[in-house]
């Protein structure tokens, strides 16, 4: 991929505000920027320093149109490792706007979403699992979601395929010279310790794998469905947890008919929410069809928050609903919801797991967290390890495991090394893939279109 034209993009966002920055790379980017930018100094702006902010005056065909600042940057020490140009105006529409235009008119072209970052990686900048944790460190919407995404940008992923993929080219270029010139003494490399050090790459590697389903549940989040009877708190339980009024709350029973979504984080659990109709047979065809909507929902679920009111005796429609989610496989919390007023009944050993709380005081929410956290992390997660985060990346460190795997069988079942060799270089394809040293282009495309402009 050689990238012949000088882009610019604007790279805040669109619309008022107290500054706009427009990011401009490519080999004309210091010859563009002298045209549009009149440095305070009086000295020429390629005499200015890179990485130092200038201060000076934009001009759009012939006229001063704002004041701010430029800072210049030189290949290869900058973002994309090409010559760049960040120009700060005020943040108006029409100044951004104006810029931009000026930049196009002395000769750059409009820059594609993510076209920044996609540079930076193919010019060796980046690897590509990197790039993709500045994606989701501008989609972060959790503390967790952002330390994993920090984490990886930082290169705590690339950094891990690394290190396997050092060792395993390595093991294969050592095996090889074996292989060939097995009297030269140049290698050591047996079939059992072969099969040693592929089964410490695999012992490594299903690590790896095992991570994204930690990364998903902080990430992505957990579907969970709020269910129960009319009138035990799933709305308020909705709002507690969404910390603010998500669904409507109110004493008359069938209040929810429609299932209202709305998003949570606990602990280091993200949870997507789903607030449903209070089960029971109805004739009301409206709250019927709601029902049925919960029903269906529940069937769906990654966690279910099955919602009972303390205060009182279970009702008959609940006792079938307890039944009913017994049968589930997905994990089930029984939320024993209304603990500010006296219990009447504390549903204690009908299910795996129980908390008693209010959606009124806020009490027990802390504990509904531990608990989650207990369920889908395990009690915890480790930041400082590396994280699998995304479905690419998953199904390339699966690849990799198939082949070590597939090299240990050939091994275990009497084939010579070079059989197993040939599994190893599948293996040393699919880290390649990973970390986007061998990726096609159309996967990088695919990647880098769901950037920003200007990102
Ligand atoms: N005392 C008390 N009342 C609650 C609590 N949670 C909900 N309620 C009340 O129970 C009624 C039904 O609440 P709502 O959230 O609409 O229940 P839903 O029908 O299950 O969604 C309302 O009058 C709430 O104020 C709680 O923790 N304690
Ligand atoms: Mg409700």
């Amino acid at each position: 991929m050689i990238f012949d034209r000088t882009v610019a993009a604007l790279s805040t966002p669109y619309g008022r505000g107290a500054i706009a920055m427009i990011r401009m790379t490519g080999d004309d980017s210091v010859g563009i920027a002298s045209a549009v930018f009149r440095p305070k100094n009086g000295k020429p702006v390629d005499q200015l320093s890179p990485a130092h902010a200038y201060y000076g005056y934009f001009v759009c065909d012939g006229e001063i149109i704002d004041d701010g600042m430029l800072t210049l940057y030189r290949a290869p020490v900058s973002y994309t490792g090409e010559d760049m140009a960040e120009l700060c105006c005020h943040g108006g529409v029409l100044v951004s706007s104006l810029l931009l235009k000026a930049l196009y008119d002395a000769g750059a072209c409009p820059a594609e979403g993510g076209e920044f970052t996609k540079r930076a990686f193919v010019n060796g900048k980046l690897k590509l699992t990197e790039a993709e944790a500045i994606m989701d460190v501008i989609d972060a919407d959790s503390f967790g979601a952002l330390r994993l995404a920090g984490a990886n940008n930082r290169g705590l992923l690339s950094g891990a395929a690394e290190k396997m993929y050092n060792e395993l080219r390595h093991l294969i270029a050592q095996t090889y010279a074996y292989i060939d010139y097995p009297d030269e003494d140049m290698t050591d490399v047996t079939a059992d310790e072969l099969r040693e050090r592929v089964a410490a790459l695999l012992c490594e590697a299903r690590k790896l794998k095992d991570s994204y389903g930690r990364a998903t549940v902080v990430k992505n989040g957990v579907d969970t469905v709020i269910c129960g009877a009319p009138n035990v708190g799933k709305s308020s339980l909705l709002n507690l947890l969404t910390g603010k009024q998500t669904a409507i709350v109110t004493e008359i029973p069938g209040t929810t008919r429609d299932i209202v979504t709305g998003a949570a984080v606990l602990g280091d659990v993200r949870l997507q929410l789903s607030d449903t109709a209070g089960i029971r047979n109805t004739s009301d065809e409206v709250e019927r069809i709601g029902v049925d909507l919960a029903r269906g929902a529940i069937e769906e679920a990654g966690l279910v928050l099955a919602v009972f009111d303390g205060s009182r005796e279970p009702e008959e429609d609940e006792l079938s609903l307890i039944q009913k989610l017994k049968t589930l496989k997905t994990p089930v919390v029984a939320v024993v919801n209304k603990s500010d007023v006296p219990v009447v009944f504390g549903y204690d050993g009908l299910f795996e797991h129980t908390v008693h709380i209010s959606a009124k005081t806020g009490e027990g929410k802390e504990e509904l967290g531990r608990l989650i956290g207990r369920l889908f992390l395990e009690g915890g997660i480790d930041y400082a390890a590396p994280h699998i985060v995304n479905e690419r990346q998953y199904s390339q460190i699966g690849r990799f495991i198939t082949s070590l795997s597939s090299a240990l069988s050939a091994l275990d079942s009497g084939q010579t090394q070079d059989i197993a060799c040939l599994d190893l270089e599948d293996a040393l394809s699919a880290l390649s893939e990973l970390d986007g040293r061998e990726v096609n282009d159309d996967i990088v495309g695919e990647i880098f279109s769901k950037f920003c402009v200007g990102k």
